[in-house]
């Protein structure tokens, strides 16, 4: 059937180039490339106009990623990456997909070009519908757009068949509106990003620490001793986090490094902002380097215990913290006594690494006393992801390494703003305290009933026990797992709805009817009622800051994702106390609301004009744990992978090239890696391409194995590369059909990306 539309990519190949791995990250070749992305998206005075505000106090807030600004002094034109200016870029793009754009191309041409070629259609203008059966959008009117939603959603048997999802770039006051808009209709229906990215750290370090956010702030950087990054990629992900590693070092601290690939921008780097340094060597950053095995993290960390035990019980008091310990913590002893049952002889071959390695990095932290640990997606997105992030924090708790200056936790955060979104109430299971907030300031009765998180979402929307999905911002279908599977869940909808900034893969594969509401950037100026507006973000560390655009809208027919939101809400709710009109002229009055029932946001109109914000509350970085469930900062009992490959099976893990931003992709190159012009590669290590005869660059297909079930991904070309042994990488989103939805996380529900069971078949 050639009118299908198509729901993956397509399996084309485009060319693939590749180049010796770089030997060191960002210098001049980062900022060309970052140049270059600006000038043929934006243009060169647009451009210069647009990176002197970026992430400066009184400009707007890089899109990209959550990692945190400087408190005290900014550097003109410096205080963003060659990441951060590709996500400027391709939002303050010239390009435009217009209604002539849509009728001049059917959603099922559009489909058929790859997530590349939709992105870089350009930023969408107009309100956009698609009715039932037809083969083109067409131009609609914001107020038509939002009669037809309320119509929908008043039409539901009850409001849990709605589905309202959330990306993380929705600014504190859109989302807090949302939130209350979603809950005044009558749904706790509120899955997130988050829901697939850091909810095993979210539960992890509530159960352990009493908060759900990292400890450290940027500072810590400054006084640390010794920093562990494990299962993240900063180079690429959070490059100005190699500016703060690069100052720890000056300071004379170490760095050990835990990933199964050894991501050039870890190894060494050239500081951006020093351009005398962008000649000669780079700084070297990793001190010891450890390529664990995929998910073989548990197994590592619990031999450090074990050899931290061993020190302890040798020399008394020549390791642990006792009078932390004794003060702050509950479950030493069930700890201890549950790594007797482990030995070290079973647990090394699941890391894949030597003894003398893991001894070296005991001795580290057992000589240092100010320790950090950062992580990303390495860690949380695997079945027990949350024992990952458990057992990362019984090593900080035993050495007393947090709460105090240049130690603690730093779980580093994707979109920048998704920990914001959470702190305003985007949460499927929002805690009763935070409803009685709602309910006491705005007149109703909130749901109590948890709701659906993304996997459960896509599975509800399978049995088409929800059949109406809006979207505010994100990439559901391309971000989502088990993509076969989530394309037939949003296609049994009678209603989807994305609110979105650019066109993507969600757009064409949609409900029966569809609409596409295009909203104000980042980057734009936003005019209310009462004149322009500003909105506040969270970043990854709980600073709390304004974010306010400089250039002209792209189109006029845009709205704010508030004004939209307060759109929908006076269309579909009809006993509502709120004056949604009201709100959204004034901006403060949203700030007011949040001030009103959310903590922390004391005087939040004043401290969020202070230049560069202020910080919320953290009871972690204070080191008071009462929050927890004991009272006590927990130690927990967590239990290594029990995945178990068959012969000829690999482990895969799905990863970001340098060139994308999830499912945007800004180009084809991952130029950390080598490979240039090409997304469907697989990583492998020589000695498996060897027995299963293959060659560099032969063509293979993917099949992934979970529960008897079997998920098919076709045509990638083989990429020798330094890997362990039967570990494998290939690109999110191009891989994401192999991700089974049931494959998930313990407790925090979030889906195995990075644990995929394949076997490889050579065409
Ligand atoms: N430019 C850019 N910036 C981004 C994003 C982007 O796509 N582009 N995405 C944003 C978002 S939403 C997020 S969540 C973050 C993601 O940031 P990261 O988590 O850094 O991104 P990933 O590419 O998923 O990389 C995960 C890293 O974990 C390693 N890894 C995989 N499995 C394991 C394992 O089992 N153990 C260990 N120890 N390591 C493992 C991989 O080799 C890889 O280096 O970045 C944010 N920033
Ligand atoms: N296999 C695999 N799957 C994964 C991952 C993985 O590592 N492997 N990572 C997961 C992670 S960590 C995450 S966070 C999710 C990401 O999932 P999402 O957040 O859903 O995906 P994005 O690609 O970030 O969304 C991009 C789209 O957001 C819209 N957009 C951009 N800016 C704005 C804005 O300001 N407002 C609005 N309304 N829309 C905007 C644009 O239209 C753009 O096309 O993917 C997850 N999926
Ligand atoms: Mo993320």
């Amino acid at each position: 059937m050639s009118k299908k539309r198509k729901v993956q990519p397509p399996e084309k190949l485009t060319g693939i180039h590749l180049t010796e791995v770089p030997k060191t990250a960002v210098g001049v070749k980062a900022i060309v490339s970052a140049l270059t992305h600006i000038k043929d998206e934006v243009g060169v005075t647009k451009g210069i106009q647009l990176l002197s505000k970026l992430n400066q106090k009184d400009g707007f807030d890089c899109p990209g990623c959550a990692w945190p600004d400087p408190d005290e002094k900014r550097a003109f034109l410096a205080e963003y990456c060659e990441n951060g200016a590709k996500a400027v870029a391709e939002e303050a793009t010239k390009n435009k997909v217009s209604p002539i754009f849509f009728t001049t191309n059917s959603v099922q041409e559009l489909s058929e070009l790859s997530d590349y070629q939709i992105g870089k259609s350009g930023r969408i203008t107009h309100p956009m519908y698609l009715p039932e059966g037809a083969t083109h959008y067409e131009e609609i009117s914001w107020e038509n757009a939002f009669k037809m939603i309320g119509k929908e959603l008043n039409s539901l048997n009850s409001p849990d068949e709605a589905i309202f999802y959330t990306s993380g770039r929705t600014s504190n006051e859109a989302a807090f509106l949302y939130q209350l808009f979603v809950r005044q209709f009558g749904t706790n229906n509120l899955p997130d990003c988050s829901n697939m990215c850091h909810e095993s750290s979210g539960v992890a370090l509530s159960q352990t620490l009493g908060i759900g956010k990292g400890s450290v702030t940027l500072d810590d950087f400054n006084h640390a001793d010794l920093v562990i990054v494990i299962g993240q990629n900063p180079g690429t992900n959070h490059p100005r986090m190699l500016s703060a590693l690069g100052e720890t070092k000056k300071q004379g601290g170490k760095i050990i490094t835990i990933n199964p690939l050894p991501e050039v921008g870890l190894m060494n780097y050239k500081d951006p902002q020093n351009p005398l340094k962008w000649v000669g060597s780079g700084q070297d950053l990793t001190d010891l380097f450890l390529p664990v095995k995929i998910n073989g993290d548990v197994a590592l960390l619990k031999i450090i215990l074990k050899l931290m035990k061993e020190k302890e019980d040798a020399e008394p008091n020549s390791v642990f913290d006792h009078q932390f310990i004794e003060e702050k913590t509950a479950g030493l002893e069930e700890l201890l006594k549950d790594l007797d049952t482990y030995s070290i002889d079973e647990l090394l071959p699941q890391t894949g690494l030597t003894f003398d390695k893991i001894k070296e990095t005991t001795e580290l932290i057992i000589n240092n006393k100010n320790i950090i640990i950062c992580w990303a997606m390495g860690l949380t997105q695997h079945k027990n992801g949350v024992d990952n992030i458990r057992e990362i924090v019984n090593i900080l708790l035993l050495k007393g390494s947090i709460g105090k200056k240049g130690a603690g936790t730093c779980p580093v955060r994707g979109h920048s703003n998704v920990q914001g979104d959470r702190t305003m109430g985007i949460w499927e299971r929002p805690p009763a305290s935070f409803l009685d907030n709602l309910e006491k300031e705005f007149q109703f009765k909130a749901p109590r009933k948890f709701g659906f998180d993304v996997i459960e979402a896509i599975d509800a929307m399978h049995k088409k026990e929800a059949i109406v999905f809006f979207g505010m911002g994100g990439n559901f279908i391309s971000a989502t797992p088990d993509t076969t599977f989530t394309a037939k869940a949003l296609q049994n909808c009678s209603l989807t709805v994305q609110v979105s900034t650019k066109l993507n893969r969600s757009h064409l594969i949609t409900g029966k009817k569809a609409l596409i509401l295009p909203c104000l950037g980042r980057t734009e100026k936003d005019f209310q009622e009462k004149g322009e507006q500003f909105v506040s973000v969270e970043n990854s560390m709980g600073v709390v800051h304004q974010s306010k655009g400089t250039l002209a809208p792209c189109s006029k027919n845009l709205l704010s994702e508030a004004a939209i939101v307060a759109g929908v809400a006076n269309a579909t709710l009809q006993n509502s106390t709120t004056n949604w009109a009201e709100l959204i002229s004034n901006y403060d009055l949203i700030r007011n609301k949040i001030e009103a029932t959310i903590p922390g946001f004391i005087d939040f109109n004043t401290r969020v004009r202070i230049k560069g914000g202020f910080y919320l509350p953290n009871n972690a970085r204070e080191n008071d744990f009462t929050p927890t469930k004991t009272g006590k900062a927990n130690f927990s009992i967590n239990t290594p992978s029990e995945i178990k490959l068959e012969k000829n099976q690999f482990m895969m893990m799905t990863i970001r090239t340098h060139d994308q931003y999830n499912t945007t992709i800004y180009g084809l190159d991952d130029r950390y890696r080598g490979v240039l012009n090409e997304r469907r590669v697989i990583f492998m290590n020589e000695d498996d391409m060897n027995s299963l005869h293959l060659k560099k660059l032969d063509l293979v297909d993917l099949t992934s194995h979970f529960n008897k079930e079997e998920r098919e991904a076709k045509g990638f070309l083989v990429v020798p590369y330094q890997i362990p042994k039967q570990c494998t990488a290939t690109y999110f989103p191009e891989a994401n059909v192999l991700v089974p939805l049931k494959s998930k996380a313990d407790i925090s529900n979030t889906p195995t990306s990075k644990t995929v069971i394949i076997t490889i078949r050579k065409r």
